[in-house]
């Protein structure tokens, strides 16, 4: 597959490391960006690696005069960060992937084939408006309550419309010729639990944060209440449906965003698996009212029938098998340096 170029912003994130590995183990070229120098590792893996601001014309200047295929638009600045500067999220989350989408569209233009545009969006699209409501909704379809209460959700919501408006009503406006379109689609994850990276500034950290403090001996605090329950997934299953939605041939993608989901727990029921994988691990819980706020307007399930109907989606990591298996196996390595 060497004829297959992949771009991937972000690729020093949590999502970005292990897309990088599975990429390059499928014999896929990958242009990576990030502001941040990539771990050698991850950068070993890339064709060509970019370091800059997805808001940087610069950057832009350059990857227009690339030839890619695919693109898996990761960069982004999570929840929690975003609402201490809103600003700068709308800038980051919002101008970076309008940049980035001209950018795609030019080069499909000037390539005479469509671009598929890989956006992962989020549960923070969704706003439930109390508790009350959150604990009734049940498992929430990805037309329901999108009214997100925070500037990192409502990012995504208007990113998820960009990328459609890019894909659909420019082209038809612009006329554009068949072969130069984006092929835009989105994936709203949960919170995601990986053995080999911990995300930076997400509100649903808490529970990798609480796993990689006990994997360290260190104690950790819980900036939620314990009762606190959302949708999570093992990182090798939100890598696994980035590419088959990647890979689904276009007359199965009858949507331009899914969601995806494994399973829902409380913050307690996630320290307590904590605890069966490392018995000295030191949780207490002391909420902090910004970041409970957040989490409380996120769903407690979310429905990803659609994903499974349209194009095949299952998760193969249930709650026993991410913490018995995924986590036991992987994230002890990761602390005793096995791993890169
Ligand atoms: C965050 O907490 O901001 C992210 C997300 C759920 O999108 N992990």
């Amino acid at each position: 597959m060497a004829s297959h170029i992949v771009l991937l912003t972000g690729a020093s994130g949590e999502i970005g490391q292990s897309l990088v590995e599975a990429l390059s183990e499928r014999g896929v070229a990958i242009i990576a960006t990030d502001i941040r120098p990539l771990p050698p590792s991850v950068a070993r893996r890339c064709t060509e690696v970019l370091q800059g601001s997805i808001t940087d014309p610069a950057l832009h200047e350059v990857l227009e005069q690339r030839r890619f295929h695919q693109v898996f638009h990761l960069a982004a600045i999570l929840s929690s960060q975003a609402e201490r500067n809103p600003e700068e999220a709308h800038h980051v989350n919002v101008e970076g992937t309008l940049r980035l989408l001209q950018t795609a569209h030019r080069v499909a233009k000037r390539q005479g084939e469509p671009i598929t545009f890989l956006f992962p969006s989020s549960i923070a699209v969704y706003g439930l408006p109390n508790l009350e409501a959150k604990r009734r909704a049940g498992r929430v379809r990805e037309e329901e309550y999108l009214t997100p209460m925070t500037i990192y959700g409502a990012n995504k919501l208007y990113c998820e419309l960009l990328g459609l408006y890019y894909a659909r009503f420019y082209r038809r406006l612009a006329s554009e010729p068949e072969a130069g379109w984006l092929d835009f689609r989105a994936l709203r994850f949960p919170g995601l639990l990986s053995a080999l990276t911990v995300p930076t500034g997400g509100t649903s950290d808490y529970a990798p944060e609480m796993l990689h403090a006990a994997a360290q001996g260190k104690p950790y605090r819980c900036f939620v209440r314990p009762d606190t329950r959302i949708p999570f997934m093992a990182m090798p299953d939100a890598i696994r449906a980035l590419l088959l939605l990647a890979e689904a041939p276009q007359a199965s993608v009858q949507r331009h965003v899914y969601n995806v989901t494994s399973f829902s727990a409380t913050a307690e029921e996630i320290a307590a698996e904590t605890r069966q994988l490392f018995p000295s691990a030191q949780i207490t819980f002391e909420p902090d009212p910004l970041r409970q706020a957040i989490v409380d307007t996120w769903p407690e399930e979310i429905d990803d029938t659609a994903a499974q109907h349209d194009w095949g989606w299952f998760p193969e990591y249930s709650r026993e098998r991410t913490f018995r298996e995924y986590l036991a196996l992987n994230i002890s390595r990761r602390y005793q340096g096995a791993l890169p």
